[in-house]
This record gives C-alpha cells, structure tokens and sequence, in this order.
C-alpha cells in the first residue's frame, strides 16, 4: 500500500489522545514550549472537568507546571488531524480512535506510546495509508488524582516504524522526533524499534503481573526467593517464544535486563499494580496476552505466563464488581 511521505503531516498540529501520564506529559512540556498542541479527551464530561479542573497540573522537579491546553471530546473535533500521538491504555485505543475516525486524514501520522504489542497492526489494517509509528519510552510519571502527575523519572524515548516500512522517510522521522523533544524531554528515532518493544514486552510480561498480583513495588521482586524464582521461569518461557520466532538476539542477557530494570524503577508502582488498586482493566491482554497467543501459533507451552494471565484477569473483574 502506497503510504504519503510524513513531510506534510509533520507542519501540522499535534493531536494527544489520551490524556493519562504519558499523554499530560508531552501535553505539558509541549505547552510550556509554546507548541501547538490539543488533547483529545474520552467525552464531554471529561473535557468539562479537565476545564474545570483548570488544565493538567505535572509535579516536576518541584515545581507544579499547570497548562491549561485546548482539549476536545470526539464530538467537538473540527478541523483534520494529520499527526496524532496516541497515549492511550492499548485495550481502548481501537474505540478511541474509531470515535474520531472521520477526522483523521488518511495519510496521518499515528504515533502509538503505550505498553503492550499489537494494537499497531490492527491500527494499519483500519487506516491503511496513515503512517503509523511505535514509540517505547522510560519516562517514569504517574498519577496523582484526576489532571494531576507526577514526573518522577528522567527517561529516553525512540520512535520507529517496523521492520518492512519505507527507510527514505528516515529524515522525517527523525525531524517528528525533534518536534516531539519538548525539554526535557528527549525523542530519538531507532533502526529497529521492533527490538526495543520485544524488549520491553518482555519486561512488562515479568514485572507488571507480579507486582500487581504481590501488590508490591518494583524493587521488591528482587528481595523475595519465592518472587525471584517464578520471575526466572518466565522469562524462561520469553525465551523459548522468542527462539521460535528468530528474535533470540533482541534479548540478550533476559535475566539481568529485568532485574536492572526491577532496580532503577525499584520505587515504582508499575502501572498494572496501579490500575489492579484502583479497579481498572488492565492490559494484560497486549502483555502476556499477545505472548501466550505467540506461543500457542507456535505450540510453545508458557503454563506460567497463561496463569499469570488468568490471575490478572481474575483480579481485574473482581475489582471492577
Ligand atoms: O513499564 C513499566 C510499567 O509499569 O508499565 C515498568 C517498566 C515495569 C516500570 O514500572
């Protein structure tokens, strides 16, 4: 499929849907840098109490970075969106951009920034000219309350296209990186972004069903013999996906990759812990979800990930009743 080149898109205005921490993140810096940016908001009631609310207020360095941004709800969207970062949980991103579809030009520019793996090919089938990119970041925010986030680590961000895209749009991408690097933030673009998602994929399938179902923190894995063990035997099972799939060297050094990250985000209440607390879906389904349905297409047995799966499931709909 004949795709536009990104050029013409990367003038335009960029469009936030989802305004969760990593959406009020590029919001925030991105108002304070004076770009032109809109959010795009679940509905009405949400677009009224964000203005209520008085925008979205980032705790960073001390410092409370209040920005009050032009936010719509899909109904009040009016003029073509031609570059949309897409922030939202990966379990809502199909309805959220169903809801604004006639707006969005076809030869748009989706970037995704989300966890989980999936949700970009779905997007491709239903906008087949749109250029979309996946991003992969380790800014640390987190919420604090309705419009309110909390900058809590310094991070890096790549983007990329997959494997079989256009590598002359090299220059663009990496001049939408450049737009995208509102201080102190920083956006790269990567040669193989599919590498840097497996990865984090793989860490996300370790780190975020185990702290949600311990309901503890990321550092505390690591102190805990019982925890330490099953963390080795899933990523056991990653590995034995991965080999079947030919991506064994996207993760090499598996076991000392999720212990560092275990470490550096030890403070961190990683988001499916946070989302089993407060009783909302989680994306267990774009996590150990997309890898146990790898493993059954390649009749890979990954019993642990299955019943990580199921706990999580489990957790969620008892949480949501
Ligand atoms: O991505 C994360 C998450 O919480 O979703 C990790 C890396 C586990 C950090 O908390």
């Amino acid at each position: 499929m004949l795709k536009a080149t990104l050029q013409p898109a990367l003038a335009s205005p960029l469009y936030i849907l989802g305004a969760g921490a990593i959406g009020s993140l590029w919001a925030t810096y991105g108002y304070q840098a004076g770009a032109n940016i809109r959010l795009v908001l679940r509905n009405q009631v949400t677009a009224n109490n964000y203005h209520q609310h008085g925008g979205t207020h980032l705790i960073s360095a001390g410092q409370t970075l209040i920005s009050l941004l032009a936010a719509d709800c899909p109904q009040s969207v009016t003029a073509p969106i031609h570059k949309l970062l897409i922030t939202t949980k990966t379990q809502h991103t199909l309805s959220a951009l169903n809801a604004i579809k006639q707006h969005i030009d076809e030869h748009a520019i989706l970037l995704l920034l989300q966890n989980g793996l999936g949700i970009a090919e779905q997007i491709q089938r239903e906008f087949p000219h749109a250029n979309v990119l996946q991003g992969s970041t380790t800014e640390g925010c987190y919420r604090q309350s309705d419009f309110e986030y909390v900058h809590a680590g310094h991070g890096h961000t790549f983007i990329g296209a997959s494997a079989n895209s256009d590598k002359h749009e090299q220059a663009a991408r990496a001049q939408l990186a450049e737009s995208l690097s509102f201080p102190p933030l920083k956006v790269d673009i990567c040669d193989n972004i599919d590498a840097v998602l497996w990865r984090k994929l793989a860490v996300n399938c370790v780190v975020n069903p185990l702290t949600a179902i311990h309901r503890c923190r990321n550092g505390e894995l690591l102190t805990r013999p019982e925890i330490l063990a099953q963390m080795h035997e899933i990523i056991d099972e990653i590995l034995r996906v991965s080999a079947a799939l030919g991506r064994s060297h996207w993760l090499d050094d598996l076991h000392e990759h999720v212990a560092n990250v275990a470490t550096t985000t030890a403070a961190n209440r990683s988001s499916m812990l946070q989302d089993i607390s407060a009783g909302r879906d989680t994306e267990i389904d774009a996590i150990n979800g997309y890898l146990c349905k790898l493993a059954d297409q390649h009749n890979i047995k990954v019993p642990l990930n299955k019943q990580l799966l199921a706990e999580i499931k489990r957790l969620s709909s008892a949480g949501q009743v």
